[in-house]
């Protein structure tokens, strides 16, 4: 048994360096295909914020849609600074996110 377990690691690391000397021309690939990233910072009004647990539901319901790269949420400042790939989500499905918990945002200007 002792055998078995000392033998499986090296084959474990193995397996491991195949992958990791596999995965950077895979990355390009992928890359090469996917459209190019249309980043662009977009900074949202939020009412109705009183805590940090309010900043941290909105970041993370905003991070779950896809072309969120980056957010930041303030509740004291009553805003939020999200970077987003404009190719794959658009400022009025931000507000719409954090309408949908129950706040009132707009895009600032
Ligand atoms: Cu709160």
């Amino acid at each position: 048994m002792l055998e078995d377990v000392t033998r499986a690691r090296p084959l474990a690391l193995v397996a491991l360096l195949h992958v990791s000397a596999l995965a950077p021309p895979l990355a390009l690939v992928a890359t090469s295909c996917a459209q190019p990233v249309d980043e662009q910072t977009v900074a949202l009004r939020i009412e109705g914020m009183v805590c940090t647990s309010c900043e941290q539901g909105i970041g993370h319901a905003l991070e779950k849609l896809d072309g969120v790269l980056a957010q930041t949420v303030d509740h004291e400042a009553g805003r939020a600074e999200v970077q987003i790939d404009a190719n794959k989500v658009t400022p009025a499905q931000l507000v719409e996110t954090v309408n949908a918990l129950g706040y009132t945002a707009h895009v600032a200007e």
